[in-house]
């Protein structure tokens, strides 16, 4: 019996990632994976990334991750945040973001798990609960499990051969509510069964930081777990 703890879209939230990492350790967790877009957004980049990088977790790279290591400062999503989060990342945090791998499968005990961050052929696609193309990628699949990110909705859905997972964001909530959410794993030789955990956590630190670095509307996304 292995209890595998995924997390998604930490965008620079220190403090709901450390939130998310307690409560692994009182749910047992023994291995992390993480589909994803660790920096942007939020003013924590370094610290986020030395962290993630403490705790031994099996990373990817998301669009942001990917934006950032390449200094696509004047892309129109949100330019001004590319810039903060590289000017904030030591050389040491760049060179192991840049190190990430966009798509990555590992397997524990006989479950095979691919880890995408939006589809497993494009970085940028969002993969939505009840749609043709989520289904038609789960169906697709070779692993047992493929976990997706980006969307920061999480769900759980069995497919015919294919489970699918999407642990929803631990940073940079658009579900109506500010908490960190996360998924477990829980996997016992060929079976497999998915859990969504949801963490309550003080936002204030970071979202007053996030003002303070003039990203007002960052603050009050996080503030709100919404997207606008
Ligand atoms: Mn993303």
């Amino acid at each position: 019996m292995t209890t595998i703890g995924v997390v998604s879209d930490i965008h620079a939230n220190i403090d709901a990632l450390e939130a998310v990492l307690q409560d692994m350790k009182q749910k047992n967790v023994s291995m992390i994976l993480c589909t994803g877009d660790i920096v942007g957004y939020h003013t924590f980049p370094d610290e986020t990334v030395k962290r993630l990088r403490d705790s031994g977790a099996i990373c990817i790279r998301g669009n942001h991750d990917n934006d950032v290591v390449n200094k696509m400062f004047n892309i129109t999503r949100s330019p001004d945040i590319f810039r903060f989060t590289y000017d904030n990342l030591s050389d040491e945090s760049l060179q192991w973001l840049e190190n990430l791998l966009f798509e990555q499968t590992v397997t524990v005990e006989d479950v095979s798990i691919q880890l995408s961050h939006g589809s497993p052929t494009d970085i940028e696609e969002y993969l939505f609960e009840n749609t043709e193309e989520m289904k038609r990628y789960a169906d697709a699949c070779d692993s047992d499990v493929l976990l997706s990110g980006h969307t920061h909705f999480p769900c759980v859905v069995q497919f015919d051969t294919t489970l699918f997972v999407n642990s929803g964001s631990v940073g940079k909530p658009k579900i109506g509510k500010p908490v960190a959410t996360w998924a477990s794993l829980r996997i016992n030789g060929s079976r497999v069964e998915a859990t969504i955990n949801e963490v309550v956590y003080d936002v204030e630190r970071v979202a007053v930081s996030a003002e303070n670095a003039g990203y007002d509307r960052y603050a009050k996304q996080l503030r709100e777990g919404k997207a606008s």
